[in-house]
């Protein structure tokens, strides 16, 4: 049982929003205190406390008999809430539609995430350059490749909004203007419907990213 929300720290980023997303998704109650990264608000005592890393985001789960948990890493957090909550970010079914979810959803971290992170650090350690641009690229190029996952279904996993599609939109909202989407009418037409799902919406309002 839980009658307390979960405690979400977090911040404007793709990071955070993909928890945020899904915990509207799973329809479990939550509160988001939002964190002022510039500020260095991450390495405060009383934060720290919480994830020694300094980053979000974190939850804090207080479930009715159980000690608090605190989980950081992003992923691990939508992996906890889609089993929290089961029937909504994971399909009905059994094994081998779970694993074309863990594939797509690991698609989208691995191969456009995690390299657009990379860029972005390059940049953010002041190496302007070649570097940065052609880490860009790559992950435009992976996300643009996922037209081939819509082609013969709603969702980038299938027929059911899940995990992966979280990864995904977030991630595209991200690049949304560096992509050529005329190429890829099954992805822009994948990307309004997701942008337009209201738990979604709310997601990405939770630390003022976009109006909900
Ligand atoms: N692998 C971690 C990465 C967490 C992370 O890098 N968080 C960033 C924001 S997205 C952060 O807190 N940065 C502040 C800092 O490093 O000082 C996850 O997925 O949660």
């Amino acid at each position: 049982m839980r009658s307390n929300p979960i405690d979400l720290y977090g911040a404007r980023t793709g990071n955070c929003l993909r928890v945020a997303i899904a915990l509207e998704e799973a329809g479990l109650p939550y509160r988001p205190i939002g964190l002022n990264l510039q500020q260095g608000e991450q390495q405060e005592a009383k934060f720290l406390a919480l994830n020694p890393a300094g980053k979000v985001p974190v939850i804090v789960d207080r479930t009715d008999n159980d000690e608090a948990l605190v989980l950081t890493q992003s992923n691990a957090i939508l992996l906890y809430v889609a089993e929290a909550v089961p029937g909504t970010l994971f399909p009905v079914g059994g094994a081998r539609q779970r694993a074309i979810v863990y594939e797509r959803f690991c698609y989208f971290l691995t191969d456009v995430i995690a390299v657009s992170h990379a860029a972005f650090h390059l940049r953010s350690d002041g190496q302007k350059g070649a570097s940065p641009q052609a880490l860009d690229l790559r992950a435009i190029k992976a996300l643009s490749a996922a037209e081939r996952f819509v082609k013969t279904s709603t969702f980038v996993a299938g027929e059911t909004f899940t995990l992966a599609d979280i990864a995904a939109v977030t991630i595209a909202f991200a690049l949304e203007r560096h992509i050529d989407w005329s190429m890829l009418p099954q992805l822009h037409r994948w990307y309004r419907a997701v942008m337009a799902r209201p738990a979604v919406l709310r997601g990405l309002a939770a630390f003022g990213a976009r109006q909900g």
